[in-house]
């Protein structure tokens, strides 16, 4: 079956590495990347592009229309430090987008949807170490409980109406492809610009906070794997817990310090992003992922800490 795939939110963190990622697999013209912006540099890959808001219920409907996408990726989202700036604009963002993509799935036939949830749905009563699939769940930033909320509506409309919406909890992101967009666990990108640029950081996350994190590369690996995979062999349809490494920025700093050995990491005194990490766990059990479509991580520290600091220092 030749597929139509619609990225929506194409130009973030995740969304410019898998509209690369899905054009290399289904050629360009089969990729439409969608985001409110155009994309600042799109290196030569000239697939096709819509210019439209999540929330623009009309002009999101001509996009289902004028491309009958039988796959989509929900991506546009506002992440937990900014949605704490702007409670309202970061609910309405993330749950108008996603109940009216939700609608547009079903009216249009989409055969797959996906749809990013985040270890942010966990909260301060979750365990914290090894923070299984089905736990005690109190998240505290509003993008924790608005992803909480969305996972409950893929679940639902999963039971309801047959739609084979799949999604995974993504950990922190680390990739040097694209910036990060607002969240709490940005400072382990940050980190490497700053390590290359100026030989120093100022961590806004305190020395022990450790926090479930992930290469790029194996996160878009976890993604087209979860879509891949037979619709019988899934058994959740809320979100899948997936874990790569846990570190804290002390353990990240070591490590670059063995590639850039004057490097120095010190700490804001405060930051409201704490908060928002202390609420959230230190490392995840994947164990259903791993179960139901093999899921494997590729990437441990001093991989990732090599692979950021090579690619980087090519591009800067
Ligand atoms: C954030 O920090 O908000 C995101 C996430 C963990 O979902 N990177």
């Amino acid at each position: 079956m030749t597929e139509k795939i619609l990225i929506i939110g194409a130009n973030g963190q995740i969304g410019t590495e898998l509209v690369k990622a899905l054009r290399a697999i289904h050629g360009s013209n089969q990729v439409i990347a969608a985001d409110i912006r155009k994309p600042a540099d799109s290196e030569g890959d000239e697939g096709p592009f819509e210019l439209v808001s999540v929330t623009d219920a009309d002009n999101l409907r001509r996009v289902f229309e004028a491309h009958k996408p039988t796959q989509v990726y929900l991506l546009a989202a506002i992440l937990s430090a900014v949605g704490e700036k702007n409670p309202k604009m970061a609910w309405d963002l993330n749950m108008t987008g996603l109940l009216l993509v939700l609608d547009y799935a079903i009216e249009f036939k989409v055969a797959k949807l996906f749809w990013p949830s985040s270890i942010a749905v966990f909260g301060p009563n979750s365990p914290k170490e090894n923070t299984p699939q089905y736990c005690v769940m109190d998240p505290n930033s509003v993008y924790g409980f608005s992803k909480l909320a969305g996972e409950r509506w893929c679940e639902y409309y999963f039971e309801k109406y047959g739609l084979d919406v799949r999604s995974i909890r993504y950990p922190g992101l680390i990739g040097w492809k694209a910036a990060p967009g607002g969240g709490t666990t940005d400072y382990a990108v940050h980190i490497f610009h700053e390590a290359l640029t100026n030989g120093k950081y100022t961590s806004f996350l305190s020395e022990g906070t450790e926090l479930p994190m992930m290469h790029m590369d194996d996160a878009i690996r976890a993604t087209l794997a979860l879509m891949d995979a037979p619709a019988e062999s899934l058994s959740i349809r809320s979100s899948y817990n997936l874990a790569g490494l846990s570190f804290t920025p002390e353990q990240l700093g070591e490590e670059i310090k063995k590639h850039i050995p004057g490097f120095e990491l010190s700490y804001v005194d405060t930051d409201p992003r704490q908060a928002i990490a202390d609420s959230w766990p230190k490392s995840i059990d994947d164990t259903q992922a791993r179960t139901d479509w093999g899921w494997q991580p590729e990437f441990d520290l001093p991989r990732m800490v090599e692979d950021m600091l090579t690619n980087l220092k090519k591009i800067k």
